[in-house]
Parts: structure tokens; C-alpha cells; sequence
């Protein structure tokens, strides 16, 4: 989630006749500061929000998981991965999807609520990583 890595330049680069001023926390000490630069995850899902193309994901997802097999895919607990019944040769996780659940992709790709019956098909999840490339 660190983007960059800096130091603030709040003592070398300020005037000298600041060392002594109350007033200001310029020159208050002969060390400079780090600075981190942070990506932000607003709905907490670990992928940062530079690159989530989804906001307010729901980890579990809500999406039917009954008929979950090894070409059916929905977010059914806390880790990243798209869970299934029985692994197939096919796996997704949160990162190949940009930050999106199955019931994401199919509202984002305007499908009809049928194709959250049993999770998101292997189809829909290609089709929709596919279209990320
Ligand atoms: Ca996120
Ligand atoms: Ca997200």
C-alpha cells in the first residue's frame, strides 16, 4: 500500500532564525521527517483504491452459493479468493476482478439478476477479467 517514501524537508530547507521560534514547528529539530505515501482501501476488500474499479464491496457477498461447483464463483468469506465448491482449473481472485464481487460484475456488466442464481459462471468472470486487460 506504499506508494512513495520521502523525508519532509522542515528543517534544512527552512530559515535558520526559526530554531528558536514557539510559533512554528519549522527548524524545531535537527532531524528531518519521513513521509509515506499510502493508498487508501476505503471499502476495506485489500485492493487499494487506485486500482479498484468497485466501491463498497461486500466481503462475504450476498450472492446464492448453493450451487456453487467448479465453474460457479461468489466471495463467501474474508480472504481474496472467489470461493467454489470444488476447485476447478479455473480460480479469480479480488485482484484478477479489480476489486469487484460476482454481484458487482453482473450489475456493472447490466446482466440480468438469473446469472447470480448459483454465483457468477466461469464466463462471466473471464469476460469480465478479460475486459480489465
Ligand atoms: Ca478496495
Ligand atoms: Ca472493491
Amino acid at each position: 500500500m506504499v506508494t512513495e517514501f520521502t523525508f519532509a524537508r522542515g528543517n534544512a530547507d527552512s530559515p535558520a532564525n526559526l530554531v528558536n521560534d514557539d510559533s512554528t514547528a519549522l527548524r524545531a529539530s535537527d532531524h528531518e521527517g519521513l513521509v509515506l505515501y499510502i493508498n487508501k482501501d476505503s471499502d476495506n476488500d485489500t485492493i487499494t483504491d487506485d486500482v479498484d474499479m468497485c466501491a463498497d464491496t461486500s466481503v462475504p457477498e450476498t450472492a446464492p452459493s448453493k450451487g456453487l461447483n467448479p465453474n460457479r464463483f461468489a466471495l463467501l468469506d474474508g480472504d481474496i479468493v472467489f470461493d467454489t465448491k470444488k476447485a476447478g482449473k479455473n480460480s479469480f481472485s479480488l485482484v484478477d476482478t479489480a476489486g469487484c464481487s460476482c454481484e458487482q460484475i453482473v450489475a456493472t456488466q447490466g446482466l440480468g439478476k438469473g446469472h447470480l442464481k448459483n454465483g457468477c459462471s466461469v464466463g462471466v468472470m473471464k469476460v469480465w477479467v478479460e475486459s480489465l486487460n
